[in-house]
């Protein structure tokens, strides 16, 4: 069997990249007009025919997708292949409005799964490896995907897919995993598990591929520590085709875009205007080799930041940091902008676990927002500080950071519930969004 290797395609000439890129877009621009009414008919509207776009200095004339189109077109509406070419849907796991569906022919599945093989080689997989996958398996496309691009490099693959952890930590012993793909919080729960069942010398991890939610840097230290790996973020997207559309390097500085497939771009999400590489705004990606679901200039709503800064591990490939935030989950209260991910980036400096919820509510008119945290057991077992100076100092912490007064209440170890995908932390009931 031919094992995947690296291609030359990752550590081409910027020049030849971009020329690459191009000659894509043009033909890709030209199949979805041909194919797809609801691209006709926007660029129709929009005044651009294909014949205008000669290559990437051109993308920025073709009108933006965004989510609420992928709704409105559910479930046919942007197919651009008879679905008797179609082998495969995946799905997002939103919980409002109409899900979206993704469409794939075999070609489609093939490049995805090499994008995903790219991941983990440059995680330092290899055939000698086995490669624990608990990414949920089904309409999700972490498992599927993570376990196609495990196939391409010829690991041996572990479709554990997520939960039961004891069947986790028994097959991760027994057969030896050496890389685990996973949430982030579910890999810190599995950590937390390894530590309790004292089996952190039986296993024999050395990476781990973590993606599909917002983690911190703080989080990535925690999770090498316990578990004795080096952990490497992986992104990407549904309606893009699933993980691996971007992942990181050995480096750990942003994750590599796999730019012979997708072009990103940067824009600033109110005036869709786009924004010179280096400035933080809304990532956009337009698929330039899928066959089935080619979106075109698909608002992401993470927001980040691109840098095409020169990377020692020979890729050429553009980086973007991890997402920032969303141009949608950005909460307001008290009229402050607050994002989750800086309420967990206090919790982690101040030594705590990233077990946590975000509850925020309004009371007649005014908002609040209540942290509720568990302590590690250390701090559970130290008698000479109070919760309630723990609290005190936490309260204050989040302040400086936020610039507003939240409510704190810490609680005992494990007594938030675990995830087995991604977590849910935010809990908003104020029903801001509510027709
Ligand atoms: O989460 C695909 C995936 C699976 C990525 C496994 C990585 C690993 P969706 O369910 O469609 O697809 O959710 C996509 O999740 O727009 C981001 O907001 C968020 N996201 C994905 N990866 C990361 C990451 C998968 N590494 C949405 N860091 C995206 C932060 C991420 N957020």
């Amino acid at each position: 069997m031919k094992h995947y290797y690296q291609p030359e395609i990752e550590t081409m000439p910027v020049d030849q990249l971009k020329a690459l890129q191009s000659e894509r877009l043009v033909k890709q621009v030209k199949y979805v007009y041909d194919n797809v009414a609801f691209y006709r008919d926007r660029m129709d509207a929009a005044g651009v025919k294909p014949e205008d776009i000669h290559g990437v200095e051109d993308l920025h004339k073709l009108p933006f997708i965004t989510k609420d189109d992928l709704r409105d077109q559910y479930p046919y509406g942007l197919l651009a292949r008879p679905l008797s070419e179609c082998v495969r849907i995946q799905s997002t796991s939103g919980t409002t409005g109409r899900r979206v569906v993704a469409f794939y022919t075999q070609n489609d599945i093939d490049l995805w799964e090499e994008c995903c093989a790219r991941a983990i080689v440059a995680a330092g997989g290899s055939n000698e490896d086995v490669c624990h996958v608990c990414y949920g398996y089904g309409l999700f496309t972490g498992g599927p995907g993570l376990n196609g691009g495990s196939h391409k490099v010829g690991c041996l693959t572990l479709p554990m897919s997520s939960g039961n952890t004891e069947r986790q930590l028994q097959f991760m012993t027994d057969l030896g995993s050496t890389i685990l793909c996973c949430t982030p919080s579910y890999a810190a729960y599995l950590a937390e598990s390894v530590e309790e069942h004292g089996l952190r010398d039986q296993i024999k991890l050395k990476a781990g591929i973590f993606g599909a939610e917002a983690w911190t840097e703080e989080m990535r230290h925690d999770i090498e520590q316990s578990l004795g790996i080096k952990a490497y973020d992986i992104y990407g997207l549904t309606e893009i085709s699933g993980p691996g559309v971007s992942f990181e390097c050995e480096e750990q500085q942003g994750m590599h875009i796999n730019e012979d497939h997708f072009i990103a771009e940067i824009i600033d999400p109110k005036t869709g205007e786009v924004l010179p590489e280096g400035e933080r705004g809304e990532l956009v990606f337009t698929c330039i080799t899928k066959e089935a679901f080619p979106l075109m200039r698909y608002r992401t709503r993470d927001i980040c930041i691109l840098s095409r800064k020169k990377c020692s591990c020979g890729r050429t490939h553009i980086r973007m940091t991890k997402p920032l935030g969303r141009s949608d989950d950005m909460m307001v209260v008290k009229g402050v902008n607050v994002f989750p991910s800086q309420i967990e980036t206090v919790l982690l400096n101040e030594g705590y676990p990233a077990n946590y919820e975000l509850i925020v509510d309004r009371v007649g008119h005014s908002d609040t927002i209540d942290v509720k945290v568990e302590m590690s057991q250390e701090m559970f077992d130290d008698l000479k500080t109070t919760t309630a100076e723990r609290e005190k100092k936490l309260i204050a912490s989040l302040k400086s950071m936020l610039g507003i007064t939240v409510g704190v209440k810490l609680v005992a170890p494990k007594t938030i519930a675990r995830s087995e995908g991604k977590a849910v932390r935010v809990i908003d009931k104020r029903n801001l969004y509510q027709s």
